[in-house]
């Protein structure tokens, strides 16, 4: 772990400490002797009726359509609390510290399936949800794997960790040399790396997100359980080391302002560097390629822990959320695709059809499906993820 790494750790856990505060000091404030017994995570959430009117959420960051905490908090009077971390492994960490002082989570599922198993997450009440319904099923039966019963999480947003380009910067370093067959090439083959260098390349920071697409490039399986495939990952990345510019979870504007022409980067984010290169009126063009070789999925999923003081608020957010024009508003203003099958009506026809943010079924069968990590596996891809950093 670098210096940055440690000292966003924590801040992490001051931002936590304070925000476990904040919760029990106005749980103190307004509520009677009669609270709900909410600590077993066997335990369903309750309604929330005799709940502090406060929802503490931690969510990833540039995950939040504008109006939605706002509509939120003026509709029940519930006050937010929000707070960002950049990966699954911060959020993990404060989960199996305990007592994070957060209600509503969200989890990448290949997270969420250890987290549920160690009991770090709350079973939710669906009654208390009745927009559950409009979830899209087939999504939830992919959750199912992971999640089976579907008891405990609910999808936020989803999408692809795959290439993005700046066109015309790429074009012009690769000078002739024509684009790769295969997209992953031009992050991970030194010899479009080398060439790429000149104009900026970035990884996101996290072991996760990085190494099993390393994997799947070397012909390794993307989750593979197999240490031994995760040094040959490293071997690898370690060549194209001295190519990559930048590590950065909040990559936007990085890619949008042409400070990096190639990142292996989030769907979502990347699009929204795209429309925003073009709201800025700048003559960038970002393109979120899908690779002929396809690409990892994810699912990002609203999850309640198992000591959040206010779990019934949690609930009444995911029933927000679950709203269709809610859950449209994170494909119209943020990019990424619903999972909520009802509100499709209410995605913009710009958006809907967007082969890079709703995958044709073609591109859909070459994606990886998520599964899980083991702790063996986890460890191997922390190991390998410093030592490519730090390398040069
Ligand atoms: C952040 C989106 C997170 C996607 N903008 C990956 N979990």
């Amino acid at each position: 772990m670098n210096t940055k790494q440690l000292l966003a750790m924590a801040a992490g856990t001051l931002l936590l400490a304070a925000c476990g505060n904040q919760g029990a000091d106005t749980s103190k404030a307004t509520t009677s002797a009669a609270q709900p017994a909410t600590s077993a995570a066997s335990v369903q959430a309750s309604s929330g009726a005799d709940e502090p009117k406060v929802l503490n959420f931690y969510n990833w960051p540039d995950y939040m359509p504008e109006h939605l905490l706002a509509d939120f908090e003026k509709e029940t009077g519930i006050k937010v609390n929000y707070q960002n971390y950049e990966s699954n492994e911060m959020l993990n960490a404060k989960l199996v510290a305990g007592n994070s002082g957060y209600d509503l989570v969200v989890p990448g599922s290949v997270f969420a399936k250890t987290q549920i198993e160690a009991g770090l997450l709350r079973k939710l009440d669906k009654a208390q949800i009745p927009n559950y319904k409009n979830l899209d099923m087939a999504i939830m039966s992919k959750l199912d794997k992971v999640d089976p019963g579907n008891d405990y999480i609910i999808p936020w947003g989803w999408g692809y960790v795959t290439v993005a380009i700046n066109k015309k910067a790429v074009e012009k370093a690769l000078a002739g040399t024509p684009m790769p067959e295969n997209a992953w090439d031009l992050v991970f083959n030194p010899t479009y790396t080398s060439k790429l260098k000149s104009c900026g390349i970035a990884y996101l920071d996290t072991p996760s997100e990085i190494l099993p697409s390393a994997l799947r490039y070397i012909g390794k399986p993307a989750y593979s359980a197999d240490v031994a495939d995760y040094k040959a990952a490293g071997e690898m990345l370690a060549k194209v080391r001295p190519d990559v510019r930048i590590f950065s979870s909040t990559m936007i504007d990085d890619l949008s302002s042409g400070k990096a022409c190639a990142a292996i980067g989030w769907s979502g984010d990347i699009n929204i560097a795209r429309h925003r290169a073009v709201e800025n009126q700048s003559d960038i063009e970002i393109e979120a390629l899908v690779p002929s070789t396809g690409a990892i999925i994810f699912f990002d999923t609203l999850a309640i822990p198992k000591d959040a003081k206010h779990p019934g608020n949690a609930q009444k957010f995911i029933d927000f959320f679950l709203r269709p024009e809610n859950s449209a508003s994170l494909t119209n203003e943020i990019s990424y695709p619903t999972a909520n099958a009802a509100a499709k009506a209410h995605v913009k026809p710009e958006m809907a059809s967007d082969a890079t943010t709703f995958l044709s079924d073609a591109d859909m069968e070459k994606m990886v499906s998520p599964e899980s990590f083991t702790n063996e596996a986890r460890e191997a891809m922390n190991n390998v993820f410093t030592e490519f950093k730090k390398g040069k």
